[in-house]
């Protein structure tokens, strides 16, 4: 829908001679005149650069495969193919305030540590042998699991495995950290961490559903889940599980979030992350919020129709929806379940009070969800 900016509290100045005039004399002092920007900038609704796309996990394997033998990981400093908007390159976003890539870690390789501002999440893709060390916790994933670097942790990361690959696609709120120009990189001083004897330290302590340990063992001040790893398959139990007790949401599926096990919140402030299950045939209604979202397709395939363009997709391929972009997804299997791993800006929007929900209606109009 086009609302018409020609109405009395919108800006509809029609520009003349003298006023072009004006407009220059102003640019001389480095100001300007807001009648002639006001429209564009104060938009009625959002207007994203960023669109809809898919990155195809089929085309661009073989490419992050040969940036194995093109670059060293320690002269990369991390050896990423990132994935970016049209509109959105100058920032390396890949869509809104995100940015998301491929890293690849050859057989037996380590990349030293550092910490920055923005938060980091880890999605794997492929490949047994991974570890990262977070804040001198070694985790190590396979294929599916979700794991978190949050803000300023200390973060190295490896591939154990003799002679295979690793790919996980790595989630950053980078475009919101120099959006607010808060932005810091350390390399560590000692180029790696002496990690903990214990490997999936927080695992161990909060893995296990909503026991909470009391005591020392369960001291924790920091404003991120103190749980640094979510495997694969207690994820898809819960899902499954999930399903057999309730409906989902109609926009959805089986949808549930990553939590911080101490307050149920996100994971971290600034993006939290979701695993969604699609049931053979499911196919969800329309809905659109605010708020960006960056998808990987965890299991089988199907579609989404995004801002009105339908993209097809299967396991490994990855996905933007901008904010405010009606968007809706569908299982292509009659018997197979297909689940989308996703990622977001949602907790900057909520903390900030910007967050809105809309569902289409039947009637192709559509209503605010509360
Ligand atoms: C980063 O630190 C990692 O630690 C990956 O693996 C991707 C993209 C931009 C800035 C920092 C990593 C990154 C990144």
């Amino acid at each position: 829908m086009t609302l018409s900016d020609d109405v009395l509290g919108r800006a509809r100045v029609t520009d003349n001679d003298e006023l072009r005039d004006y407009y220059e004399e102003l640019a001389a002092y480095e100001a300007g005149a807001l009648w002639t920007v006001a429209n564009k900038i104060e938009p009625w609704f959002p207007q994203p650069a960023s669109v809809p796309v898919l990155w195809r996990y089929a085309d661009l394997r073989p490419l992050v495969m040969r940036s194995l033998d093109l670059v060293k990981a320690d002269d990369a400093g991390r050896r990423v193919v990132m994935l970016t908007n049209p509109e959105r390159r100058d920032v390396a976003a890949a869509v809104g305030l995100l940015y998301t890539g491929l890293q690849i870690m050859g057989p037996g390789e380590s990349m030293t540590a550092h910490r920055h501002q923005a938060a980091a999440l880890r999605f794997v893709v492929e490949g047994e042998g991974a570890w990262t060390i977070v804040d001198g916790q070694k985790l190590k994933v396979g294929p599916r699991d979700f794991a978190i670097t949050p803000n300023w942790a200390w973060h190295e990361h490896g591939n154990e495995s003799a002679d295979t690959p690793c790919i996980w696609q790595d989630g950053l709120d980078i475009p919101l950290v120099n959006a607010l120009d808060a932005g810091f990189y350390e390399v560590h001083p000692d180029l790696y961490q002496e990690p903990g004897k214990v490997i999936n330290s927080s695992l161990l302590t909060y893995g296990a559903g909503s026991m909470r340990p009391v005591g020392p063992a369960g001291a924790w001040s920091k404003p991120y889940s103190p749980l640094f790893a979510y495997p694969w398959e207690p994820t898809y139990e819960a899902l499954l599980d999930a399903a057999k007790a309730s409906d989902g949401s109609p926009y959805d599926g089986v949808i549930m979030e990553y939590g911080n096990p101490l307050t149920g919140g996100s994971v971290m402030p600034t993006m939290s992350a979701h695993m969604q299950l699609l049931r053979p045939g499911e196919a969800t209604q329309a809905h659109r919020h605010t708020g960006s979202v960056i998808y990987n397709v965890a299991k089988g395939s199907g579609h989404s129709v995004i801002a009105g363009r339908r993209f097809d997709w299967s396991e490994g391929d990855i996905f933007c929806v901008p904010s405010w972009a009606w968007h809706e997804h569908a299982n292509a299997s009659a018997s197979e379940d297909a689940c989308l791993f996703s990622f977001n800006d949602f907790p900057v929007m909520r903390s900030l009070t910007f967050w809105r929900e809309e569902a289409s209606t039947d009637d192709g109009g559509h209503q605010p969800i509360a």
